[in-house]
């Protein structure tokens, strides 16, 4: 990822969101530019902390020192950076279609998150089972319309990148058993990992 890299990508290699810019680096292919620099979301002292005061990655830093947070706006920016609409178009409805659906993919990333974290942040036996049917049911409902409604798997925009990192973030951390339940997904996902190579390079250690 380096060379004579530009900006600095602060995220882990197992942040979701953090793939999906790093999946739309390789796929706009500006991977020279950017150097990923690691960032600790519960280090206090993590400089993440004064770039995003929100203390979450993916940010991007640019040559001025200027900070570019969340990952569908560093998305957007590195789309500008190369010259393309490939990832999403520049306007009119098809661009507020393609960002509704990349919201909901990422909000199904989120959900999953949220899950996963109330095992991460509570004691055992001290999990709120009614807050994590509360966010199992966003990711049902995300997915099933998805199932209802698959993208395409080819070419590669910015739904399918955000669905792809939400899927794969899914099945690594397993908050919840979604294969079984929508078989259209998993298809999708299995046809689109072929369709673009992105996925499977940017995958988690040991995911
Ligand atoms: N909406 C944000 C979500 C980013 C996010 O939730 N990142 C997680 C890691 S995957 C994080 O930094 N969590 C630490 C925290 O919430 O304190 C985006 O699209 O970038």
């Amino acid at each position: 990822m380096t060379d004579n890299p530009t900006w600095v990508l602060r995220s882990t290699l197992t942040s979701p969101f953090g793939r999906k810019v790093r999946m739309a680096m390789l796929v706009l292919g500006l991977e020279k530019r950017i150097r990923l620099v690691p960032a600790e979301t519960l280090n206090e002292a993590d400089t993440l902390r004064t770039q995003n005061p929100l203390g979450k990655m993916p940010c991007l830093l640019l040559e001025d020192g200027t900070a570019l947070y969340d990952s569908r706006v560093i998305i957007e920016f590195l789309q500008e950076q190369a010259g393309t609409e490939r990832l999403l178009p520049k306007s009119g409805l098809a661009r507020y279609k393609a960002l509704t659906r990349a919201a909901l993919a990422d909000g199904t990333c989120e959900a999953g998150l949220l899950m996963v974290y109330e095992g991460r942040f509570r004691e055992p036996g001290t999990y709120s089972e009614r807050w994590l049917a509360h966010q199992r049911g966003k990711v049902m409902r995300g997915l099933a319309a998805f199932e209802a409604a698959p993208p395409d798997p080819a070419p590669t925009d910015i739904v399918a990148i955000g669905l792809s990192c939400a899927l794969g973030y899914l099945d690594w951390r397993k908050p919840v058993d979604w294969r079984g339940a929508y078989p259209r997904v998993a298809d999708w996902l299995a046809a689109f990992a072929v369709a673009e190579p992105a996925f499977n390079a940017t995958k988690a250690p040991g995911a």
